[in-house]
């Protein structure tokens, strides 16, 4: 028989939160508060979350801007059961799943979950290098971590900055810091905290 304390294995996952829809009467910054409390009230516990900020949208900037925040959760959770989570929320918040990258009401991308990689490396790694023609065009049917677009996304590494400034990407070992600066200046500068 064992004594003391049983371990209780949880991980650390990060997750980007984004929408430019509003919800009914609701402006997305408000979706997004609303979202904060769905994961509190889910089995997790937030550890710390970003301000909130104005991004151009991606690809088209015509569209109207998102606000964009991030979010760090400590949980027992699985990375699929915590995925089934945040999608069950963006349902919640009115998502309707109708074109790829197009306005949201909310969405909830899970960024990392420790230091675990899927489904393999080599999968990773053949998402992550995929030109943006056949981003656009290709949806993976598994879930893959970390999320192959961290890199290339100011509104993604600007809040992520906020909330894990020492973290390390699990496969490139570069910081939010050092992935800004590989992205142009001027799409950094285009991003405004609110609050
Ligand atoms: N999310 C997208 C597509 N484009 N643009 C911004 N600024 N912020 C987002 O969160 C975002 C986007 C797909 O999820
Ligand atoms: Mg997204
Ligand atoms: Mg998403």
């Amino acid at each position: 028989m064992a004594t003391g304390k049983a371990l209780k294995i949880s991980s650390i996952g990060i997750i980007a939160l984004g929408a430019n829809q509003p919800l009914g009467d609701f402006a997305p910054e408000l979706t997004l508060r609303q979202a904060y409390d769905a994961l509190e009230e889910a089995s997790l516990q937030i550890v710390a979350r970003s301000r909130f900020y104005a991004t151009p949208a991606f690809p088209d900037p015509s569209e109207p801007e998102y606000v964009n925040s991030c979010v760090t959760v400590e949980t027992a959770l699985s990375p699929k059961a915590l995925l089934e989570v945040l999608h069950g929320i963006e349902r919640r918040l009115g998502r309707a799943r109708v074109q790829r990258w197009g306005a949201r009401t909310l969405d909830l991308d899970l960024l990392t979950y420790g230091i675990t990689i899927l489904p393999d490396l080599e999968t990773y790694q053949r998402w992550a290098a995929l030109p943006v023609s056949e981003q656009i065009a290709r949806t993976p049917d598994h879930l893959i971590l970390p999320h192959p677009r961290i890199a290339d996304r100011p509104f993604v590494l600007v809040p992520l900055r906020d909330v894990a400034p020492l973290w390390q990407h699990p496969v490139t070992g570069k910081t939010a810091d050092q992935m800004l600066e590989a992205l142009p200046k001027e799409d950094i500068a285009a991003i405004r905290a609110l609050d």
